[in-house]
């Protein structure tokens, strides 16, 4: 997939949101970097004291999106470094948490980023990383993609209470 056509969002309001990002562990240095762009976009939207969770690895990711879109954060974003090897096993973890974060994302209404970087090589996944010499950086992507959508959802939420069955029978005006 490539980078290009990326939109350039500008995004207000992420000062009023609870955020939550939860990270898997493998592939250190570029996991590293996917973090720092994430904590960058935090901050450049004014997110305030965003929650911090790691896992073991990628496949662990959904179930904690989950626990943290229920446990109220308006937006969840999952970051992750799979690379290929010489199994189908990079197939069943790229499958297991595309569909999975897709399924959190969906079910409970909490927009999840996706920041998990399923690539061929090392050298792929360092270009995306948001490193020194890196090409794109997916974790400030991701953080600015899963608050856009929080702020449009929260503008789509009717302000008041549900209407009353009365007030619904007999409207004013
Ligand atoms: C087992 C495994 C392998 C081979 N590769 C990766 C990887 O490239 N990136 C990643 O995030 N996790 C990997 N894992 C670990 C699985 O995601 C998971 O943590 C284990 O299968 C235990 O459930």
């Amino acid at each position: 997939m490539s980078g290009k056509g990326a939109p350039e969002l500008t995004v207000r309001g992420g000062e009023a949101l609870r955020v939550a990002v939860v990270a898997a562990q493998w592939h250190t240095t570029v996991m590293d970097g996917l973090l720092a762009g994430a904590l960058r976009a935090l901050e450049d939207l004014g997110v305030p004291e965003p929650t911090l969770v790691r896992v073991p690895g990628s496949f662990e990711l959904p179930v904690a999106a989950r626990a943290l879109a229920a446990e109220g954060h308006d937006a969840v974003v999952a970051l992750g470094v799979v690379i290929r090897g010489g199994t189908p096993h990079f197939d069943y973890v790229c499958q297991g948490v595309t569909q999975g974060l897709t399924q959190v994302s969906v079910t409970t209404g909490v927009p999840v980023g996706f920041g998990v970087l399923t690539c061929d090589t090392e050298e792929q996944a360092l270009d995306r990383a948001g490193l020194p010499g890196s090409v794109e950086d997916k974790g400030h992507e991701a953080v600015t993609a899963a608050v856009a959508t929080a702020v449009t959802l929260r503008a789509l939420r009717p302000t008041a209470g549900p209407r009353t069955r009365s007030e619904a029978a007999h409207p004013v005006g």
